[in-house]
């Protein structure tokens, strides 16, 4: 024998119909005698008698029971049975099926398990309603589009890889092409990872302006971004799929907003499943990038269905191409730059400064600031850089000292724009000012500014 499935009627035995062909045998104990019958008729070994009676446990060879399976529906009666159970076999493992939480109040008997009916739903019944919600929501998405119709897919201003991958996703479930369903926004990629995911998975952004909206009944879709963002009217809007918080009331044909999902990525793939569409390479490393950046790795605001998407996701994708993305590489010139710096570094009182003057690449500069944190001794890194016509800097600290976004403000913030927290701080000012008030841009300059103030 193995099991001892104990239930009111055979509902335990539908459940359990499966189980003895691979974890060995059960006996069904069935109150109800018709029921039980029906039991034995389906070949099942069963016995009918009252639960909580000692004679019906009697009948039974509980020393060969290795676990018993409880669902009876009043609470008295299970409480009951258990109580029974122990006074035969104190080490029997049990457990029951139950519509409250009632384990936790009986903590002490750690052989004691129990199972909610809720969260049997949870995890059996809920993904299929979502996922015929989804099926539903696709039909309707590509009900919105004739064969014919030309669709601007609109992003925000900066496109982040959230919002790349989306797109690319809603390209994909409507079975277009880049010709007939461009990409677009009304700014610029600007970020250095987010260039590199455009040039790795070959995507092309193109820019438009207000005027380029709805020409020859152009259709317009949103993703990752909700109307209101942009600060003039769009007109007739399609479809907005964005997973923001909706504060600015908007009209469009088709809108699905689920603020409480990590990224708008999600929500695609969440549709690309429900379409039975097993994504490209291409695909899933966009989709699955989104999903990371939009989250911290799944760390910020993500959501059970993030991860799930992402799991999904996974094995479709390139991580490789991921890792590519994240490190775009540097420019020779920047490299060169930073290699100068790096050998000039003096270190005064744990505060390393350095100047990498002219650089391309402004987020070198924070990551520089960062990586000086690692030079054994340093407490402060200080770095700047000349971006343009800005002087760039940024301070990291080792966090239990003095606040780096005080003493940015207090020396650079009535120039440009200065401030951030305790341990993470930028400077922005531009290179005119910043020439009027300390006459040069230099390491020695920015030392004697900043020194005083952080070891003092
Ligand atoms: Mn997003």
């Amino acid at each position: 024998m193995g099991y001892l499935a104990i239930c009111n009627d055979d509902l335990l035995f539908r459940f359990m119909r499966r189980f003895p062909a691979r974890q060995g045998e059960v006996l069904f104990l069935i109150q109800d005698s018709g029921a039980a019958r029906k039991v034995r008729r389906s070949g099942a070994k069963c016995l009918s008698g009252a639960l909580d009676h000692e004679r019906s446990y009697k009948k039974i060879k509980l020393e060969d029971i290795h676990h018993a399976i409880i669902f009876v529906r009043e609470t008295k009666l299970r409480k009951r049975i258990i109580t029974l159970l122990r006074t035969f076999r104190r080490e029997l493992p049990i457990l029951f099926l139950s519509s409250g939480k009632e384990a936790s109040r009986d903590r002490k008997d750690p052989l004691l398990r129990e199972v909610l009916l809720e969260d049997i739903f949870q995890e059996f019944c809920a993904p299929q309603i979502l996922s015929s919600l989804n099926r539903q929501r696709v039909i309707r998405i590509r009900s919105l589009f004739g064969e014919k119709d030309k669709i601007l897919i609109l992003l925000q201003h900066d496109p982040d890889p959230d919002a790349i991958g989306s797109a690319l996703a809603l390209r994909e479930l409507l079975g277009r092409n880049r010709a007939t369903t461009p990409i677009v926004t009304f700014g610029a990629v600007t970020r250095p990872e987010n260039l590199a995911m455009l040039r790795l998975l070959e995507i092309q952004i193109e820019r438009i302006t207000y005027e380029d909206l709805h020409q020859e009944g152009t259709k317009l879709a949103l993703v990752d971004v909700q109307p209101p963002y942009f600060k003039r009217p769009l007109g007739k809007i399609d479809l907005v799929v964005d997973h923001h918080p909706k504060r600015v009331s908007f009209s469009a044909r088709y809108t699905d907003l689920r603020a409480h999902y990590g990224a708008t990525s999600t929500i695609f793939t969440e549709y690309l499943r429900a379409a039975n569409m097993e994504p490209s390479q291409r695909l899933a490393t966009a989709l699955l990038y989104g999903i990371k950046s939009d989250t911290l790795f799944l760390e910020r605001g993500s959501h059970h269905a993030d991860l799930e998407a992402f799991s999904f996701l996974y094995p479709f994708g390139n991580r490789a191409m991921i890792v590519r993305m994240e490190r775009p590489a540097l420019p020779r010139e920047d490299l060169e730059a930073l290699g100068r710096a790096l050998s000039r570094l003096e270190l005064v009182n744990g505060v390393a400064v350095i100047h990498v003057g002219e650089i391309k690449r402004e987020d070198v500069i924070p990551q520089l600031a960062e990586f000086c944190l690692q030079i054994e001794g340093v407490e402060w890194g200080v770095v700047s850089g000349l971006c343009g016509d800005r002087v760039v800097i940024s301070v990291r600290n080792v966090g239990y000292v003095k606040s780096a976004g005080e003493i940015l403000k207090r020396i650079f913030d009535h120039l440009g724009s200065a401030g951030g927290h305790r341990s993470m701080a930028k400077a922005v000012i531009p290179l005119e000012r910043f020439k009027e008030r300390f006459g040069e841009v230099s390491e020695r300059v920015i030392r004697d500014a900043m020194v005083k103030l952080i070891t003092h």
